[in-house]
This record gives structure tokens, C-alpha cells and sequence, in this order.
């Protein structure tokens, strides 16, 4: 199996399980616009049923006809049922929501809109491909209004940040000829109630606006509409001027806003329902409305007036920072840039925009504290950012199952007015707020590879972000159980190793790649893969870990350092403006601290980075062997694949290991209390060896190897 097919596979339930399977041999969709979710739905629970139980329904796409009573799957969107005389008990469905009910002969299902049903839909073809017949009867709603995937594709057919080949939607400046791949990947968000997609990299190229290319976006938009997923496009700020020919790109200019109207117009007209635009404006080397002397908010609101006759949303981001900013100046924090930017703009802003901000201050560093900003936009429409796609974790190459991490921001109670505020239950969900518009993007690449990110694993960080965007409560280990069923089959030893792996994956890559709160320690210049600390330091791009012989950590205090903590409501700020308060896992992150400070475990800073490096490792290098023992469980493409990934995990593991420790050991001098670091009496140097044709030469960084040398 090449990957293709994601969860969605429908494989044969095993015959034990078959024995039980009881569903209808008809299916209604009560739609018969081929371009619906509904109609969709119902060709969907058609090949659902034939793979999972090789069975053969047959649909029928005109209403009851008379045929209530008889066995069947009915779904449609709520009006159509009620038109047809159903729908007296269902509970009250938000936008997107439905019903389930499997009770009796029938199956119900019964969508708030058209995009409910089909969910609806996915949903019970995923309890029957689990082997699930039992009797359910409910109806969900989402968290949030907002459930988007963020694409960084190029024009030219490249990735930003993409580990799995080439872009699906565009190559040499153009829509690509051939969606299918565009319109497969729509059915797999469909599945996990993903609403909307913006289609081009954050970093936009304006020839996305070219008139060939908005029928090509009108093309994209057909391809997704049957599944229910709008499409949206990042927006370039000098457009205007780039490819509109004009003098300027101020957003109060006439002539600027009149060629922004035309363009959203336009747009309108080859894709009716696009669902709006995203912003990445003055930010890093981005252009945007501060060149004119505007705030961000009269920058969003150019875009806002564009789309509110067409009911369009801009999400504009507040990753603002200057990556101009150097160390040297003890109170310059790139943490505090979008604060700065963006706390006293609240109100400024139109109704229909939506300050769209990355996880934490930073930038999808392994470990961060929530974003400040989400306690500070009361007047604001505001949505979270993620990162399926692993930029800062590994780039597909390490198993780092994210949700985890995520769970960190979305449980984060951040105590708004002395009030629970919980990011996800409370802030993302518009309650503490008030607010209608809210939600989710989730940076994720996919590309042509068929595993759609590059490794088959990878898979469940896009599975769970859909279903935590839904509800931000499930559970980080069922939603990999159900993934993994519906990847791998039902092998109890497969289930088992899959879980066990991927839920110490992300604890252990932050112990190999940075903890306590420094930072994934990796080239923060350039690729951001592999370990390069001394990069962190010393320009506006990086972290700061102003690691020094005596001491490690930024100071971020109000008291003495750069103010950041202050940013939190009250408690919070009270929590993490002292060290004995601050949690052991961001202390570096608030606090400049010695070498020989003791963590709440008694340990020092400086020995827990050793043990910690040395942990994490070791985890990563059983991997492997986990994995070799399902030979013969899953189909050989997938298991020799992971495992090749898993294998090249296990040695990376221990490069970054020894390089961090190695680093660090050199800065402080403080040797491994248990004697590893620096000592590798076991291990074969390759510039020992003699071979022909290599010469041995110094390597930069010095720590990326043992020795300081490498052959090359
Ligand atoms: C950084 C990425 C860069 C993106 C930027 C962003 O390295 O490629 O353009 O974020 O989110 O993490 O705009």
C-alpha cells in the first residue's frame, strides 16, 4: 500500500467482525446536484460499505419516494428531511453539526448544512471500517466555526517547508492541468471536518492573481466543493504595485483600494464561495501597511471592505517580529513582537477579520507557552496556527506524534480576568469572548508523494488536527487508536507499538532536540533541520539562548528582562516571573539561570541536559526494533518505508545528541556527572579509517561531530 488512500482505506473488516455487521442495503441522498456534499456523502457510504463489508448498496439520490419504513441510510441536510416528513426529535445543530442515529433497521444522517451530512456520513463509515455496529444516537457541533489547513505552495510548484515532493496544486506559475491528487486530498479534510483551505504559501507571489490563473483557482474550487472544503488564497501587499502596475500599495490610497475590489470581484466570479483571503504582511521582509505609516489594522481592513459583500473572512496573521533585532541589547525579544504589534490594535479591526497567531510568541518551537496574544484581543475575531507539517520537528523524518504538544496550548488555562479561560474550551471556541468567529489553520504541505507528507506515520498529526479542531478535547491516544485501525487494520500488537511509539515520540524529540524551554536547538538560519545552537544567537531570527560559560536562558521577566511574562493576565504573570514558580519545562524560556541551577527534580540545568539528551535518544533508538517486530502484520511497502524512517530517526537521534551535549559541555565545562559526554570509547571514527579518495577536514558546526572532524 502506497499511502494513498490515508485513513480512508475501507479495507475488508475480518471475517470474525463481519459476522456482526448489520447495516442497510440502500442508501438515500437526499440531493441530486452531483457537485453537493450530500450527493457526495452517498457515493461515499457506497464504496465505504462495499470495501469495509463487500457488500453492495445501492443509492438513490431523489428523496423518500415513499420508501420510509424500508431499511436504509438516509442522509441529507435537515430542511431536505424535514421536507420529507423526518426530523421531528433532532436536536439543535450548530453550522457543520449533525446527527447520528443508528438505532432500529435505519441509519440517519442528518447534517446542519449539506457539509454536516457529509461529516456525518465519514463518521459512521468510520465506526463500521472499525468494526463499531453498535446503536448510537447523538448530535455533535464544532468547537469552532473556523477549521482551516494552510497550504505554503509555491507557483512555481515548490513547498515552503514541504517534505513530500512537489505541490499538488500548481507548477511553472500555473494550476496545475490534472486535480485529481487536489480533489483526493479535499475528500481526506472532508473526512476530518476541515472546512476550508487557503491554497498558496503565506509568503504569496501575486501572479496567483493573473485571470488564467483565478479559472485555474475556480478549477481548484470545483475540485473541492463536492467535499464540502472552500478554498481561500494568501495575498501578496505590494500586489498592487507588482502586478498591478500601480505607484503604490498604501491601503488608503482610491487607486489601491479600487484595484483590490476589482481583483476580489473577479475572484468571486470564477470561485462564488471562496471563503477568503490570508494575510502575511510586515513580517520578515514581507511587505505591508506600516511602509505607509498604517497600522496592521488599517492594512487588514483594505482586505476586510473587499470581501464583506461576498461574506468573505480575512485572517491576517499576527506573526509580526522585527528579525532585524539583534542581542545585544538585552531587552530585545522577538516573543514580544507580535504584543507589540497587535495589543493595542483591538477594536481596530473589521468584523470579518480574524487575527490568525502561531501557537506560541515564537514560532512552532517544540516546547512554548501560549501565545499571550489570545488573552489580549477581547474585541477581536481571533484563530490559532499550526504546524501538522513538521518544520521544527524532524521534517517527517522523525515519528513526532504533535498532539501532545498542542494539548500544552489547548488545555492552557490562561486565567482571562481571574476567569477559567482554557485556550481551546474557552478562548478558541469563542465563549469568553463572545465571539462568532473563531477557530483553527494548520500549516500542513502536503505534496505529490503518495503518503501526502512524506511518511506514512506523519499521517496521524493530520487525522487528529481535524478532530481537535472539532473538539478540543478528544483524547491524543483514541484519536490514534481510531487513525491507526483505520491505517493499519486490527492487529492488537500493531495498535499497541503504534500508540506506545507515537506517544513518547514528541517528549523524546524534545529531549534530544531542546528542553527546559530553549528551543528546538536546530539551524535557526537556514533549514531548520539538525543541530546548530551557536545559530540561535545573535540575529532577530533566532532564539537567544544567551548561553554564556556560568549561565543559559532568556530572561523574560518584568523585573529584569524583557517584560514578555508581563504580557500574561495576572496569575500567570505572577507564575512565571520567578524561577522557583516557573514550571522546570520553561525555565529557560522566562529565566537566565546558572549552569548549576536545581530543577524541582534536584537535578542541575546542565545535568539534565545530558541525561535528558542521553533519554531521548535511547527512545528514538528502540524504535526500530518496535517497529521490526510487526514484520509480517502490515502490508511490506509501508512496513519497509517506516522502518527505513524510523532507522535514519534512531541515528539522527544520536547526532543531535551528542552535538547538543557536546555544545554545551564546551561552553560550560562542566563535565557529565555520568561520564558520556565527550567519551565515546566504543565508537569507530571515520577519519581513522584511510580510504582513498577522502580527506579529513574540520566540520562546522565544530559539535555536528565527534572529534571536530568529518571525512569528506
Ligand atoms: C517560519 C518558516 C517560514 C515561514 C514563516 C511564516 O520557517 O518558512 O514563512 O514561518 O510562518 O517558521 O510565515
Amino acid at each position: 500500500e502506497d499511502g494513498l488512500n490515508g485513513w480512508l482505506r475501507y479495507a475488508r473488516l475480518p471475517r470474525g467482525m463481519l459476522r456482526h455487521a448489520k447495516v442497510p442495503t440502500h442508501i438515500i441522498a437526499l440531493n441530486t446536484s452531483q457537485a453537493s456534499p450530500v450527493f457526495t456523502a452517498g457515493k461515499e457510504l457506497q464504496k465505504g460499505i462495499q470495501g469495509v463489508l463487500g457488500q453492495n448498496p445501492e443509492v438513490t439520490y431523489e428523496g423518500l419516494h415513499g420508501r420510509q419504513g424500508e431499511s436504509s441510510i438516509l442522509v441529507g441536510t435537515i430542511e431536505a428531511y424535514a421536507d420529507a416528513g423526518g426530523a421531528a426529535d433532532i436536536p439543535e445543530l450548530e453550522e457543520d453539526g449533525f446527527w447520528l442515529n443508528t438505532e432500529g433497521d435505519s441509519v440517519e444522517i442528518v447534517g446542519q448544512n449539506e457539509r454536516g451530512a457529509l461529516y456525518g456520513a465519514f463518521e459512521y463509515l468510520s465506526m463500521i471500517a472499525q468494526g463499531n455496529f453498535s446503536e448510537v444516537a447523538y448530535a455533535t457541533n464544532p468547537s469552532a466555526p473556523i477549521r482551516w489547513i494552510n497550504q505554503w505552495d509555491n507557483m512555481d510548484g515548490t513547498i515552503e517547508r514541504g517534505y513530500a515532493g512537489l505541490s499538488i496544486f500548481f507548477e511553472n506559475n500555473v494550476i496545475v492541468s490534472n486535480l485529481t491528487r487536489v480533489y483526493e486530498y479535499a475528500r481526506l479534510l472532508s473526512s476530518i471536518r476541515v472546512n476550508g483551505i487557503i491554497v498558496n504559501n503565506v509568503n504569496a507571489n501575486p501572479i496567483l492573481l493573473s485571470l488564467e490563473n483565478m479559472a485555474g483557482l475556480g478549477r481548484i474550487a470545483d475540485a473541492m466543493r463536492p467535499w464540502g472544503v472552500r478554498i481561500g488564497v494568501s495575498l501578496n501587499f505590494a500586489s498592487p504595485q507588482t502586478l498591478g502596475g500601480l505607484d503604490t500599495y498604501d491601503p488608503f490610497d482610491k487607486s489601491v483600494i479600487a484595484w483590490w475590489t476589482d481583483i476580489t470581484d473577479k475572484l468571486y466570479e470564477h470561485v462564488p464561495d471562496m471563503v477568503g483571503y490570508l494575510v502575511k504582511a510586515n513580517s520578515e521582509g514581507q511587505p505591508g501597511p506600516l511602509t505607509y505609516n498604517r497600522t496592521l489594522a488599517d492594512g487588514a481592513n483594505l482586505f476586510a471592505k473587499a470581501l464583506q459583500p461576498y461574506g468573505g473572512i480575512v485572517m491576517f496573521r499576527a506573526f509580526v517580529y522585527d528579525h532585524h533585532l539583534s542581542h545585544e541589547n538585552w531587552y530585545n525579544d522577538r516573543a514580544n513582537g507580535q504584543m507589540e504589534f497587535f495589543k493595542d490594535l483591538d477594536g481596530a479591526f473589521e468584523d470579518n477579520v480574524v487575527i490568525q497567531i502561531k501557537y506560541g510568541p515564537i514560532d512552532f518551537q517544540v516546547r512554548e507557552p501560549p501565545s499571550p496574544l489570545f488573552a489580549h484581543l477581547p474585541n477581536t475575531a481571533s484563530a490559532i496556527e499550526l504546524q501538522v507539517t513538521q518544520e521544527y520537528y524532524g521534517q517527517q523524518c522523525h515519528l513526532v506524534y504533535i498532539p501532545p504538544l498542542w494539548r500544552t496550548i489547548l488545555d492552557y488555562d490562561l486565567r482571562v480576568d481571574g476567569q477559567k479561560s482554557v485556550v481551546g474550551t474557552d478562548i478558541l471556541s469563542g465563549k469568553t469572548f463572545n465571539k462568532k468567529l473563531s477557530g483553527y489553520a494548520a500549516v500542513v504541505n502536503v505534496g505529490l508523494n503518495t503518503t501526502w507528507l512524506g511518511t506514512h506515520l506523519a499521517m496521524s498529526n493530520l487525522y487528529a488536527y481535524g478532530r481537535l479542531a472539532w473538539d478540543p478535547t478528544n483524547d491524543d491516544v483514541r484519536m490514534l487508536e481510531d487513525w491507526t485501525r483505520l491505517t493499519f487494520g486490527f492487529d492488537e500488537t500493531v495498535l499497541e507499538t503504534i500508540t506506545k511509539m507515537s506517544m513518547v515520540s514528541w517528549p523524546a524529540y524534545e529531549n534530544y532536540t531542546g528542553n527546559l524551554g530553549i528551543q528546538t536547538l536546530t539551524d535557526i538560519t537556514g533549514p531548520h533541520y539538525g543541530p546548530n545552537p551557536a545559530s540561535h544567537d545573535g540575529n532577530g531570527w533566532g532564539m537567544w539562548t544567551r548561553a554564556n560559560e556560568h549561565s543559559i536562558g532568556m530572561d523574560r521577566t518584568v523585573w529584569n528582562g524583557t517584560g514578555n511574562a508581563g504580557y500574561y493576565p495576572p496569575e500567570i504573570a505572577a507564575m512565571y516571573e520567578k524561577v522557583e514558580t516557573t514550571p522546570d519545562e520553561l525555565l529557560l524560556w522566562f529565566h537566565h539561570v546558572p549552569y548549576t541551577q536545581r530543577l524541582k527534580n534536584g537535578n542541575t540545568v546542565i545535568q539534565h541536559f545530558y541525561d535528558a539528551h542521553y533519554a531521548g535518544a535511547e527512545t528514538a533508538f528502540g524504535f526500530p526494533a518496535q517497529w521490526a517486530a510487526l514484520e509480517g502484520k502490515i502490508d511490506r511497502q509501508r512496513f519497509e518505508e517506516t522502518l527505513f524512517r524510523l532507522e535514519y530517526q534512531a541515528g539522527h537521534a544520536i547526532v543531535w545528541r551528542d552535538a547538543i551535549n557536546q555544545f554545551y559541555f564546551n561552553k560550560s565545562s562542566i563535565p557529565d556527572a555520568r561520564g558520556r559526554v565527550g567519551n565515546y570509547p566504543w565508537r569507530v571514527e571515520a577519519e581513522d579509517m584511510e580510504l582513498d579518495g577522502y580527506r579529513v577536514t574540520a566540520v562546522t558546526p565544530f559539535e555536528a561531530a565527534s572529534g571536530l572532524r568529518i571525512v569528506q
